[in-house]
């Protein structure tokens, strides 16, 4: 973030809420309703009470496990089951969305019709991301991908096709990190921004203006441990990372990774650095899944000037199939993205420093 965005927000009057905000880049957006940044207000409601838990999780109960198998076929954490809950009953209390697609739940999830919803917006989402990291207070997140159901169609009759969709349809984005501070980060495809939750007046302010990804970094974010089940072309590049290039400042890379997706992404977005889940032998379509923690994070890191793929195509661009599909990740910095691609394809200039 530059010096000058940060003082040119010295002055904390000068800080925008994030409903000044939404309506006031508003005209920006293409159904310029009001609904839109109704929607964003319900998100932000339950990422408030999501936030108030997570900062008394020892004092509550709320470690620990609900005992339950969730459809990834992982054992659902009660914060997983928290935070699930309370993003459905603020979007079905608020009235904007018409179905909502999440982690923690096998089908899709109609806004049954007493709700009066006439929301035309379809939500999916992972209310808890990097589960492995609840229980011993290391960050985590939400990640959101929004979708709009065409006008013609009455909100009562959407389905999950509607919400399968090419990531380019996604009409917005965003993930909220629940870390040193908490911060929702969204995008409506007119640039990056960034939200800190200011708890003493319980408003998210506009805090990161404008977010860019340098076009390379020195951090590369993968679970090593793996190391022997990735592809020859993926360990060349780690193995090129990790190399000392005195004409390249960004090498020996340094390895840093959270486990928590949304965390990591957040550092390298800022920092600039790359994360990968890669497809292994054991996962060939890797761990973190398309509709709702893929997509809209690649949305994310394009408008902040990265780049997202499977290691084959663009994220965006993959035809989903199902709400649940997993997918290979290789998303940050472009340069860094580029020449991971150029190792899986076994076309890099190894020798080159980029
Ligand atoms: P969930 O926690 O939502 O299931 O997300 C997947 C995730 O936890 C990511 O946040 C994280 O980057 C990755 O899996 C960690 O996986 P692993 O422990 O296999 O490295």
């Amino acid at each position: 973030m530059s010096d000058s965005s940060i003082a040119e927000h010295a002055d904390l009057g000068d800080f925008k809420t994030l409903e000044q905000f939404i309506l006031e880049t508003q005209s920006e957006y293409e159904h310029s309703s009001g609904s839109f940044s109704r929607l964003l207000r319900d998100m932000s409601v339950a990422a408030k009470i999501v936030n108030r838990d997570m900062r008394r999780a020892g004092l509550l109960d709320i470690y620990g496990q609900t005992g339950i198998t969730n459809v990834q076929g992982e054992v659902q954490k009660k914060m997983d089951a928290l935070a699930h809950k309370e993003f459905v009953l603020a979007l079905r209390r608020g009235g904007e969305c018409c179905l909502i697609g999440s982690e923690e739940h096998a089908e899709a999830i109609p806004i049954d019709a007493s709700s009066e919803s006439d929301g035309h917006y379809i939500v999916l989402m992972d209310p808890l991301d990097g589960s492995s990291n609840i229980d011993v207070n290391v960050s985590v997140g939400t990640i959101f991908s929004i979708y709009r159901i065409p006008d013609d169609v009455p909100p009562e009759e959407a389905t999950l096709d509607d919400a399968l969709q090419p990531g380019t349809d996604q009409v917005a984005a965003g993930y909220i990190v629940y870390g040193s501070s908490t911060m929702l980060v969204y995008t409506t495809g007119h640039g990056v921004n960034g939200f800190t939750l200011d708890p003493s007046i319980g408003e998210f302010l506009l805090s990161h203006r404008n977010l860019q990804t340098p076009d390379r970094g020195s951090i590369c974010s993968i679970n090593s441990g793996n190391y022997h089940a990735f592809d020859q072309g993926l360990r060349d590049y780690l193995n090129w990372l990790q190399e000392y290039d005195e004409n390249d400042p960004n090498r020996p890379a340094k390895t840093r990774y959270i486990g928590s997706f949304v965390s990591d992404f957040h550092r390298n977005m800022l920092m600039g650095g790359i994360y990968m889940y890669p497809s292994t032998q054991g996962n060939p379509d890797g761990k973190l899944r398309l509709m709702y923690e893929a997509n809209p994070m690649a949305f994310l890191i394009e408008q902040a000037g990265g780049k997202a793929t499977n290691g084959k195509t663009r994220i965006m661009e993959l035809e989903p199939e199902s709400l649940h599909q997993r997918t290979p990740l290789f998303i940050g910095s472009p340069d860094m993205v580029d020449r991971a691609h150029a190792f899986l394809q076994g076309n890099a200039p190894q020798q080159r420093t980029s």
